[in-house]
């Protein structure tokens, strides 16, 4: 990878994935874009607006910058697409197919992010296996999984040099995530800080698996890095760094800030969703094929974030 253009570039992926990869490959080098802009955004490396609903644009700002890779992170996150079916599907689905024929035409190699949204009820919930069962029930899972065919499918029929991770619930401190399921455990971090509480909308021994985010950036440079040969499966490797309940963040919080409560009030949209995901995934395939690892477990990852957090709140 010499030179990327990230869609997505202020989202919650793309808003330090964008800086990271500036780090390793150049400023220059990585084209952030996005539908819309921010004051001053072009101060920190090239960035042009660009929606990927508009596929002659996509494939034209790709040309234009001569980029080799096409990391394609736009799309709407589960519960935001379950609220807007139809504009879930022409955003992810259109955006994606857009994203892939330009690396198809360019010759680029090319990542997207699936996630645990790509499995379903009848997925086995612990442990959940590489190659299962993937009957999601939600438009979120729906293109997910579709998107893992499409990609495979690209790499296979086309020959592009596809590759993606399923990710867990990303928490970060940077970009707030917006529209997903599992938003509450970085929500959980803001108001303790605040509020020194927090009221979860989902409920008591719920079990997701989570991600810190330099854990999530590492793993997609890693992967990008890997040698092709090494790689069985590509669309997508299940990824995880912890399985949690809400109670567990708290439980990790009460040991920075004692006096730090948790309450309850189930939102029945995200509990359903939440249900219909895996309580814990199997990451075999990604450590065999292209070794990945993560460092931060919940204890690490909540006195960082907390740290963090108190830094960026007036
Ligand atoms: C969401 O909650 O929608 C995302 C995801 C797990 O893909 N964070």
């Amino acid at each position: 990878m010499k030179k990327i253009l990230v869609t997505g570039a202020l989202g919650q992926i793309g808003s330090e994935l964008t800086g990271k990869l500036r780090g390793i490959y150049g400023v220059d080098n990585i084209i952030g874009t996005d539908i819309r802009k921010v004051d001053g955004i072009e101060d920190d490396g090239p960035f042009e607006v660009m929606d990927v609903t508009d596929a002659e644009r996509l494939f034209d700002v790709a040309k234009k910058n001569e980029v080799d890779t096409i990391m394609h992170l736009a799309a709407l996150l589960s519960a935001k697409a379950e609220a807007f079916p139809s504009v879930a599907w022409d955003i992810n689905m259109g955006g994606l197919i857009h994203a892939l024929e330009a690396a198809k035409e360019l010759d680029l190699k090319f990542f997207t992010p699936s996630s645990i949204g790509a499995f379903g009820p009848s997925t086995p919930r612990d442990n959940t296996p590489q190659d299962t069962l993937q009957r999601p029930t939600t438009m979120y899972g729906v293109n997910k999984v579709a998107g893992e065919l499409l990609c495979d499918y690209y790499y296979n029929r086309f020959g592009v040099d596809t590759r993606g991770l399923r990710f867990p619930g990303l928490i970060s401190y940077v970009a707030p995530p917006g529209g997903g399921t599992t938003d509450y455990a970085v929500e959980i971090y803001y108001e303790a800080v605040s509020k020194n509480g927090y009221e979860s909308y989902i409920a008591k021994g719920t079990y997701l698996d989570m991600m810190y985010m330099p854990d999530a950036l590492n793993a997609i440079v890693q992967l990008m890095e890997a040698n092709p040969d090494k790689l069985k499966t590509r669309n997508a490797f299940n990824v995880s760094a912890m399985s949690a309940q809400p109670e567990d963040f708290a439980k990790a919080i009460q040991k920075q800030i004692p006096d730090f409560k948790m309450t309850y009030k189930v939102d029945p949209i995200r509990q359903k969703i939440a249900d219909s995901w895996p309580n814990s995934i199997n990451t075999t395939a990604a450590v065999e094929e292209w070794g990945f690892k993560v460092e931060y477990d919940i204890d690490r990852m909540t006195a960082d974030m907390l740290e963090k957090i108190r830094q960026k709140l007036p």
